[in-house]
């Protein structure tokens, strides 16, 4: 089989599930609710990352349908929101879908990697329909918030340099990077709750003063 043919289905999901995922921030604009999205994004791996992988599994690059069920991010989507209890709202969002079954999820907020990387993973199965029938394929969605977003895009770009192998002081700045942004997103959320109070107080008052 040749690497388009392969890739095709996966081009295929990801334009088709970015055009879903993003609809679904739209419907809460539509709304006027306060959307858990924020954005959303997606790509297909490119082939040179999938070979990575592989050697790293120990599939050769002719065994397609190994690489298809054991390399489960060929087809990435990414959903940014902007608070932590966002994430858990889409999640939920997801597992109401009828048009995918989730197949595994990957909880690194409760369970940080050691690399100081937090996100949430849910792998999907997705039908692709194509001209000769229905085709699942897996798909992994990557739900964070803006600052996991921010450390985790420095930190793969920082690793693709470095190969995985940090000099110390990066290493160490690094940890304290992620931190940093986990403090944020505790910030974030503290601001949004009062926020959220202060919205509640004024629509009390103001439901009072119309009852007079
Ligand atoms: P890309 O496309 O360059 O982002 P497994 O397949 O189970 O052996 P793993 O790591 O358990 O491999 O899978 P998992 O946990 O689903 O992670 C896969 C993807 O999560 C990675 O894809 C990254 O996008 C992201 N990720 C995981 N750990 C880290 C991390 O420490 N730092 C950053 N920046 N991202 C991480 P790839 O393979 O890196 O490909």
């Amino acid at each position: 089989m040749k690497w388009e043919t392969f890739l095709e289905p996966y081009k295929q999901a990801v334009d088709e599930l970015k055009i879903k995922l993003k609809g679904m921030r739209t419907q809460f604009q539509l709304e006027q609710t306060h959307s858990p999205i924020e954005f959303v994004t997606g790509r297909v791996k490119p082939i040179a990352s999938i070979l990575d992988k592989a050697r790293e599994k120990e599939i050769s690059e002719d065994e397609f349908n190994r690489l298809a069920y054991q390399i489960q991010d060929i087809a990435g989507l990414r959903m940014m929101c902007q608070f932590v209890d966002d994430i858990e709202k889409v999640v939920k969002l997801l597992r109401q879908r009828r048009d995918f079954i989730i197949v595994e999820e990957k909880d690194y907020i409760s369970h940080k990697k050691s690399s100081g990387y937090r996100s949430y993973h849910v792998v999907i199965e997705y039908p692709v329909q194509t001209i000769n029938g229905e085709k699942k394929i897996l798909a992994e969605i990557q739900i964070r918030t803006l600052a996991m977003n921010f450390w985790a895009t420095i930190e793969h770009s920082l690793n693709y340099k470095y190969q995985g192998q940090f000099p110390e002081d990066i290493q160490n700045r690094l940890q304290r990077a992620a931190e940093a942004a986990f403090r944020l997103d505790e910030e974030m959320s503290e601001i949004r709750e009062e926020i959220q109070e202060a919205q509640a107080f004024f629509q009390k008052k103001k439901e009072k003063g119309n009852q007079h």
